[in-house]
């Protein structure tokens, strides 16, 4: 199982302003408030797609902000929702918090969907407003604020074929060449150092998905070369292929390569044993190859199918693909889960019940006032408007912040500031 990681960050639309308007009407001199709503603002909304196999796609684009609510209008006419924004993602994907670390949804399936952000109510135009004590109110609300969130997306795959082997062997070479993946190849050892993915087609329209695994070398099992996590990765792959460099170029002999790292899964965990393995023979390309292999034949006994290959010039790979799939479609499920991952995956963090406003002094000595409630409703007030700072004030005191403010000793004319604002406390 390897995790497919992305950072995104999501914006759900604004709702709409409200507006202050009057019926304009012939022969009616003063008409009332005709103010309409504005509309609401479009949610972000994830769907799970089948055709999806990875979080590819969102490596190009990491920002989503969906559209914004019109404005109301005169006559009291409402304005238009924003268009919801509707983003794809491949099944098995979890949406994670990155703030909180909270898990939002487990996407799973083809169909499900799921609203990541939800978008602002439309403000309230001023005849919603209108009163008998007040019947031509000169306020009107603005558009809630859209939510917004900074998200991990992770996708868990699954490998069906780990390819495995001393590094330098060639296996990040043949991934390369059966897939569109890119992994990094070099003539030096532990060039790959971190797993890479790739989804193979056979020529017969199978498919499965090959992992270029990082080299291992003797020692591996007690931690020598990253071992440990390097094998822990094997474990989650249903077969396994056994690359070998057969031209035994760099000083070692292919047939003491094989028991070695046959040795060194046995000793991490005796069940990688009883995993299927398929035996590649690589770079029979080169000529001291094929000696090698007759004696390495000889080695191995007639038990043990060899597929001799050569990831450069691409000979044998057609063999060995169908042998890989072949396999895997004979192969259960392992479990997939162990406890190590368990214990690795947090599922929700503890969430502090936040006080409802909080205040605080700064350096110059003004009142902060924070808190979403307060927030929110200072930016949807217009304070263009008399009656609509008028409620704003009212909303303060109802809240008890008033008198909070009072108990932390403000006074007349101090400064009270929020968000980026700021204004004078008046008794
Ligand atoms: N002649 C020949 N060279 C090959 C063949 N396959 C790979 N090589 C070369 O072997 C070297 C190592 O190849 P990689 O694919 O990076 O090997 P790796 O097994 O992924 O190595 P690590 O990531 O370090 O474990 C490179 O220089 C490749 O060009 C082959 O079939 N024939
Ligand atoms: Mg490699």
């Amino acid at each position: 199982m390897f995790v497919d990681k992305v950072n995104i960050f999501v914006k759900a639309g604004d709702g709409g302003n409200g507006i202050v308007a009057y019926r304009r009407e012939k022969y009616i001199p003063d008409g009332g408030p005709a103010g309409g709503d504005g509309g609401r603002g479009a949610d972000v909304t994830f769907v799970v797609d089948e055709g999806l196999r990875t979080l590819m796609d969102f490596r190009y684009q990491r920002h989503f902000k969906a559209e914004r609510g019109e404005n109301g209008r005169p006559k009291n006419q409402h304005g238009r929702g924003g268009k919801e924004m509707i983003v794809r993602v491949p099944p098995g994907t979890t949406v994670i918090d990155e703030d909180t670390g909270k898990v939002l949804a487990d996407l799973t399936e083809e169909g499900q969907t799921h609203v990541v952000v939800k978008g602002g109510r439309g403000g309230r135009g001023n005849s919603r407003f209108a009163t008998p004590a007040n019947p031509a109110p000169e306020h009107a609300e603005n558009g809630q604020p859209g939510q917004e969130k900074n998200l991990t997306l992770e996708l868990k795959v699954l490998a069906d074929a780990g390819l495995v082997g001393f590094p330098s062997v060639g296996k990040s070479t043949l991934l390369s060449v059966v897939s569109a993946a890119k992994p990094k190849i070099a003539d030096y050892h532990f060039t790959t150092l971190a797993p890479n993915l790739g989804v193979v087609e056979t020529d017969d329209s199978r498919s499965f998905v090959m992992a270029d695994l990082p080299g291992l070398i003797e020692g591996a099992h007690s931690g020598v070369g990253l071992g440990h996590q390097f094998l822990r990765h094997i474990e989650r792959t249903r077969v396994i292929v056994h690359v070998i460099d057969m031209s035994g170029l760099e000083g070692r002999d292919p047939y003491e390569d094989y028991v070695t790292i046959n040795e060194e899964l046995k000793q991490y965990k005796m069940r990688l044993t009883e995993r299927p393995q398929i035996v590649v023979a690589n770079k029979m390309d080169i000529p001291e190859s094929v000696e090698n292999l007759a004696a390495f034949r000889e080695q191995v006994g007639e038990d043990v199918q060899i597929f001799p290959i050569s990831a450069v010039t691409k000979k044998g790979l057609r063999d060995l693909l169908h042998a890989i799939v072949d396999k895997i479609e004979t192969t259960g499920e392992f479990p997939l889960y162990d406890e190590e991952e368990q214990e690795q995956r947090v599922l929700y963090k503890y969430e502090k019940q936040e006080a409802p406003f909080k205040i605080t002094r700064d350096d110059d000595g003004a009142y902060i006032v924070e808190g979403a409630d307060i927030e929110m409703a200072f930016k949807m007030t217009d304070f263009n408007r008399y009656d609509s700072v008028r409620r704003f004030s009212r909303k303060m005191r109802q809240m008890g912040i008033d008198d909070a403010l009072r108990e932390k000793g403000a006074e007349n004319g101090d400064t009270v500031r929020i968000l980026r604002y700021e204004f004078e406390f008046v008794e």
